[in-house]
């Protein structure tokens, strides 16, 4: 992958036509936010723009994904946001795996699967760099671009809570007020409220907690027979991995998550002095330094095991 600037991508994106936007899988807010905000800006440079994304949109991204209709015609060009790795793509997003012109990214374990990248690891989320992409570009943002840049910028700093958070995330935030963005409907929206079947999830989920490494490491499972007696969604599990992380004491808080044919899914959090990302490479995962995940093809059993053993010895490196 060529590395380039943000004034080559924008000068990339002005250039070209017919762009089908990828998203990853399990699509969070700053994938779906990021996506739907550059298909916003392109169309009203006056470009064709798609989005395309293997899973279902969140509903509760409605205030800015339901006036954009995707069109359905042949792309050109195939640009990725917030994909650190092609492993993340699903579904019919997957056809385009090896055909990705230009990746925008703040994963700094990003693959460089790209023809084109801007990845800066230093940015709190995709959707700060498509704002100062846009800033660059001298777009104009209208409200629901700026709903849509303000929600990924929310998610993925945990409502600007993260150490990812910089004086610029607050000013692009603020920014993005004024263009119109609803931050009390948005942060509300995404971390006050929940739906019955998650809070029910949540108390099985909390059902499952253990202690390990002398109680710095806390543990939680959430099995396939959770899913369907609480009726959650799949999208409504994302809160959960911070959970285990609050509590007093923990530096790493670990969520396994039952998938199918004997995969587990973990999420790992972790405090500031333990890479989370280090811990998920060891089984070909990945993601950021307080936040990373991977999966163990295994038994239950099994899977749980290696990953606490992970755990322990990171800490005890640390000694
Ligand atoms: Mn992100």
């Amino acid at each position: 992958m060529e590395s380039i600037t943000l004034e080559q991508a924008a000068e990339y994106l002005r250039e070209h036509d017919k762009y089908l936007i990828l998203m990853h899988k399990s699509p969070d807010g700053d994938a779906v936010g990021s996506g739907y905000a550059l298909c916003m800006a392109l169309r009203n440079m006056g470009k064709r723009a798609d989005t395309l994304c293997g899973d279902i949109i969140p509903p509760m991204y409605g205030y800015f994904t339901d006036m954009v209709q995707n069109e359905g015609f042949e792309p050109e060009c195939i640009v990725s946001v917030d994909l650190a790795t092609t492993n993340l793509l699903s579904g019919k997003a997957l056809e385009y795996k090896d055909r990705i012109d230009l990746c925008i990214d703040h994963h700094g374990s990003n693959t460089g699967f790209a023809k084109y990248g801007f990845v800066d690891g230093r940015i709190s989320s995709c959707a700060e760099i498509i704002k100062y992409l846009f800033d660059t570009m001298k777009i104009e943002i209208t409200k629901n671009i700026a709903d849509a840049l303000f929600t990924g910028i929310c998610t993925d700093t945990g409502c600007f809570k993260y150490s990812s958070v910089s004086p610029q995330t607050h000013i692009a935030a603020a920014d993005l007020m004024e263009k119109g963005a609803d931050s009390g409907y948005i942060c509300h929206a995404m971390f006050d409220n929940k739906s019955k079947s998650k809070i029910l999830l949540e108390k099985m989920v909390l059902d499952t907690l253990e202690f390990y490494g002398g109680e710095c490491i806390a543990f939680v499972v959430i099995t396939k027979a959770m899913m369907d007696e609480s009726g959650a969604m799949e999208c409504e599990t994302d809160g959960i991995a911070s959970i285990p992380r609050q509590i007093e004491g923990v530096k790493i808080g670990v969520t396994m998550k039952e998938k199918e044919n004997g995969e587990y899914r973990f999420s790992v959090r972790t405090s500031d002095e333990i890479d989370a990302s280090v811990i998920c490479s060891r089984f070909g995962g990945g993601g950021h330094k307080a936040a990373a995940g991977c999966s163990i093809h295994s038994t239950f059993r099994d899977a749980k095991e290696k990953m606490i053993a992970a755990c322990i010895e990171i800490l005890e490196d640390r000694k």
